[in-house]
């Protein structure tokens, strides 16, 4: 098991629309392993395979409070099958830090995907759920929060990214 570094806009990698998974082999869930690991030690609600450099299309979530015993679910080859509503959630991402902005979504999505053990289910998600499952989906194609802010918001926080992983990679 890894904690494995997320990488942060304005990163190529983020850009690459996720494969589907053939088969969910050892080391698959090998990488599972490692992004469960990875979004705890962050922390955060959830997180994709492509914020770690894999472009596979697996994405974990957990939404418990700090409080309430851990439930991670996994999601491999995700689909959204059916949405309904709108709703406004103030979204943060890891691949972001410091940055959280009111972006729409769909209020309640119902999802078809493989477990960690490569069985097929469907959720129904709705509240803080539907909003990460929808910003998890968007990840594996590549789209990040920043796509889903107004102009003004948008050139903000591209000049703050950019600004800031220019001095980090000048420092390290
Ligand atoms: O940790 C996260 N919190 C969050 C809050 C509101 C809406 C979406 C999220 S997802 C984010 C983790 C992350 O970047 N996943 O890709
Ligand atoms: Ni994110």
């Amino acid at each position: 098991m890894a904690v494995r570094t997320i990488l942060h806009y304005p990163d190529p990698r983020l850009r690459e629309k996720a494969r589907p998974v053939a088969e969910v082999t050892p080391a698959i869930k090998q990488l599972v392993e490692d992004m469960a690991e990875t979004m705890y030690a962050a922390p955060g609600v959830g997180l994709a395979a492509t914020q770690i450099g894999e472009p596979h299309r697996i994405f974990v979530i957990d939404i418990a409070s700090d409080d309430e015993p851990s439930q991670l679910r996994v999601f491999i080859n995700p689909e959204i099958v059916a949405r309904d509503g709108e709703l406004v959630w103030e979204e943060g991402c890891l691949s972001f830090p410091g940055v959280t902005e009111d972006i729409d979504r769909a209020a309640k999505v119902r999802v078809r995907a493989l477990d960690a053990e490569g069985k097929p289910f469907e959720l129904d998600c709705e509240e803080l759920l539907a909003v990460a499952v929808q910003h998890e989906l968007d990840h594996l194609d590549g789209v990040l929060m920043i796509d889903r802010m107004g102009a003004l918001k948008k050139r903000i926080v591209d000049r703050k990214m950019r600004r800031r992983e220019a001095s980090r990679s000048a420092t390290r």
